[in-house]
């Protein structure tokens, strides 16, 4: 049990939520070192969500909620840290969830697969009987994709991608939306909206961005999308990483 009033307590809840999900069997290979990488990237955001990945998450909303076959990719990370967000995200949107794993297995499957069942998740796909397609033909563990999801998708969120999928994606005509800490990642680089933030922060906060975006006309989320540049957002993201920590503390 983490004492509530240790100074880095939400990081360490994360942790511990990091550790479960190894111990349930469900996490990547390299999970750990992704998490790290990550938890190092938001250390020097101040652990906040800066106002370029608002802005980017303001245009993902609007672009999921004009998207015909909208889908949210999901691994082991993302399932450890943010199902109960990505599942209401989700409903929002209509949005169909795929489990879309980098170093797929089987048993890593069933497993996320049933945890998605048990929050009364029935129609998940990229499950082991769903229907499989390579995408462009690439005959790769990395091209596979659920024919009635991100295969046939026009939007895919793509939160803590791998470079490879993330660039595969693109190149099929895909628009992605990453979530990656990484502003200088592949993935944040190859996608057309690259939100750079914490996914315990951003679901929620694009969960929100919902409410206020649906009521809105057609015409206005064209523009919102029209008027943003990925490039300079991502400028603008790498620009709000400094060092906001005080260093004069002493015992
Ligand atoms: O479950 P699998 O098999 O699909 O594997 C999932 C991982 C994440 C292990 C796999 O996709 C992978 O190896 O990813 P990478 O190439 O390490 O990229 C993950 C990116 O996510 C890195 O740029 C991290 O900085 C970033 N990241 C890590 N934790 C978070 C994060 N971004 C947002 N929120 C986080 N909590």
């Amino acid at each position: 049990m983490i004492n509530k009033n240790h100074p880095r307590y939400n990081s360490l809840v994360l942790r511990e939520k990091i550790e479960k999900a190894y111990d349930d069997g469900y996490l990547g290979k390299t999970a750990m070192i992704a998490h790290g990488r990550g938890e190092a990237f938001d250390y020097l955001l101040g652990e906040e969500t800066s106002y370029p990945a608002k802005r980017s998450m303001y245009v993902a909303v609007a672009r999921l909620l004009l998207a015909k076959n909208p889908v949210i990719s999901v691994n082991g990370n993302t399932v450890a840290l943010a199902i109960d967000d990505i599942i209401e995200l989700a409903e929002n949107i209509n949005a169909k969830i795929e489990i879309n794993l980098f170093y797929r297995t089987e048993k890593r499957v069933e497993k996320i697969a049933k945890i998605f069942k048990e929050k009364g998740c029935n129609d998940i796909l990229g499950t082991n009987d769903d229907e499989i397609e390579y995408i462009n033909n690439i005959k790769s563990s990395r091209a596979t994709a659920s024919l009635k999801g991100i295969y046939t998708a026009d939007v895919v969120l793509i939160p803590l991608e791998d470079g490879d999928r993330a660039e595969l994606l693109s190149k099929a005509g895909k628009k992605t939306i990453s979530i990656d800490l990484n502003p200088l990642s592949r993935t944040s680089k190859a996608s057309d909206i690259s939100i750079v933030d914490n996914i315990v922060r951003a679901i929620p906060f694009m969960n929100e961005i919902v409410k206020d975006l649906k009521m809105q006309t057609i015409d206005l989320l064209e523009k919102i999308i029209k008027d943003y540049s990925n490039e300079d957002n991502l400028k603008d993201s790498l620009d709000s990483f400094k060092i906001k920590g005080d260093i004069k503390w002493k015992l």
